[in-house]
């Protein structure tokens, strides 16, 4: 996702920090590919003029053309007028103070809904919440079973509606789901398209006999502009308090996820980013304009370590990581945990600078047989090797690609790599160190 996108800014960014100072024509010129890039990347039309006349103002208003830190400054100013446009800061899902909370689910015909109350089902109960399912779509026969396939994989009750009462069941259910011990309650509803009144009307009673904490519009990413303009019918319609941008992962643009919050003005709150039903994730507007400017998505990467692997070796290793002491041996067992988190060329890209090397990566079984070779590797080494790589000479080279069934020049990339990413980590660690990154719960204070 966003690829294109980031490749063209990254490039017109380099352009522009390679003269001595901007000119004013230097900086219309990088603009004006900025404004491709973005329309290219399927952007609103609007919400790309209003962007590049804020960067523009904001750029000539700091005096941009003066300074000898010029380029940086624009790239700053492009970031955060992203940032502005995908919303600020993300924006927490709303929590009743009395339970139970009831989030309701609306959306055209096959975005994601179902898919959706499920992995939020899914994603609340790993933070310890009790929800409890209604399936609200009485129109499909299969799509109360498809609910209730869901919540058995999860462990998480389903409950049904009587077809001829849909807005008062919903009521009923939600207000006693604390006598069961649910604090949450997430309502999936019928797919509907905003031209058929009376499936519109039908929903906006349920929203208004259940008055919902959240009323949450999933909407198709892959559909690029067509989901910003249901976006804004399903609004005029229905109370909205945030969007679900589903099938995020099959967006190669990025489009819909960048413009429907300016256009419609609501929230976006979670994204989907696969279709298992941990793949689901909370929005962070920073984290997006930063991974879509090459900036990489560190905190991302810390929390998908958080989950998958055990806490305290992650913690060991991320302060190992940060100061540059990290071996072979532990870059051996990161390798074993990397894989619990998901495919290597995702990390990568959230890695600052790594995004290239990403790209370069293989998938599926070609991945596989990378990863068994690293393995290999590692292991014909000595401890000795592993926790100093450089004494490995010739000899010893020649000695572990024999052991490993490589060749030298296999053996001779991975340290290389290995050195590289040493290299890379220094960096990281004394940026972490002066107060550069942004710390997060559970990183070791440095
Ligand atoms: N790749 C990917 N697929 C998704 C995602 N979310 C949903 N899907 C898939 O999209 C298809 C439709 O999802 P549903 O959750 O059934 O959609 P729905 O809105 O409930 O559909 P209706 O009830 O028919 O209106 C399914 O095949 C899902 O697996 C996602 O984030 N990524
Ligand atoms: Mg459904």
């Amino acid at each position: 996702m966003f690829e294109q996108l980031s490749d063209r800014l990254n490039s017109t960014f380099e352009r522009l920090r390679g003269r001595p100072r901007v000119s004013e024509g230097d900086l219309d010129e990088a603009l004006r590919d900025v404004r491709v890039a973005l329309l290219e990347a399927d952007v609103n039309l609007k919400v790309v003029r209003q962007l590049i006349a804020t960067v523009r103002e904001r750029a000539l208003g700091e005096r941009v053309l003066e300074s000898i830190t010029g380029a940086q400054q624009v790239v700053k100013i492009v970031h955060d007028a992203i940032v502005e446009m995908l919303g600020g800061t993300a924006t927490p899902l709303a929590r009743a103070e009395r339970p139970p909370t009831v989030v309701v689910l609306a959306g055209l015909q096959g975005s994601g809904k179902t898919t959706t109350a499920a992995k939020l089902a899914n994603m609340l109960r790993k933070q310890g919440r009790k929800p409890l399912l209604i399936a609200a779509d009485v129109y499909r026969p299969a799509a109360i079973d498809q609910l209730v396939t869901l919540g058995k994989q999860l462990g998480v009750p389903v409950r049904a509606v009587d077809p001829s009462r849909v807005a008062s069941d919903v009521a009923t259910i939600a207000a006693s789901a604390p006598l069961e011990g649910r604090d949450t309650v997430i309502v999936d509803t019928a797919g509907r398209l905003h031209i058929d009144e009376s499936m519109m009307s039908e929903i906006a009673e349920v929203v208004a006999a259940v008055k919902p904490h959240e009323v949450l519009l999933v909407v198709d990413a892959m559909a690029g502009q067509d989901a910003v303009d249901s976006a804004s019918a399903f609004h005029a319609r229905l109370p909205l308090t945030g969007l679900v941008l589903a099938k995020a992962d099959g967006d190669a643009r990025g489009g819909a996820s960048l413009s429907v919050r300016a256009v419609t003005g609501v929230p976006l709150k979670l994204i989907g980013t696969g279709e298992k039903l941990d793949a689901l994730e909370v929005f962070h507007p920073d984290r997006l304009a930063q991974r879509i400017l090459g900036m990489g998505d560190i905190l991302t990467l810390v929390e998908r370590a958080q989950e998958h692997v055990d806490q305290k070796t992650a913690e060991e290793q991320a302060r190992k990581f940060l100061e540059a002491q990290f071996t072979l041996d532990d870059f051996y067992s990161q390798l074993q945990q990397v894989k619990k988190m998901g495919p290597l060329g995702d990390l990568l890209k959230m890695i600052p600078g790594m995004g290239a090397m990403a790209k370069q990566l293989p998938e599926g079984p070609e991945a596989e047989r990378q990863m068994r070779q690293i393995e290999a590797i590692i292991s014909s080494m000595t401890r000795g090797e592993r926790a100093d790589p450089t004494v490995i000479n010739g000899s010893r080279r020649k000695r572990i690609a024999a052991g490993s069934g490589t060749t030298v020049s296999d053996v001779n990339q991975l340290l290389k790599q290995f050195a590289e990413m040493r290299k890379l980590m220094k960096q990281f660690g004394s940026m972490a160190k002066s107060g550069r990154l942004p710390r997060m719960p559970g990183m070791p204070r440095l």
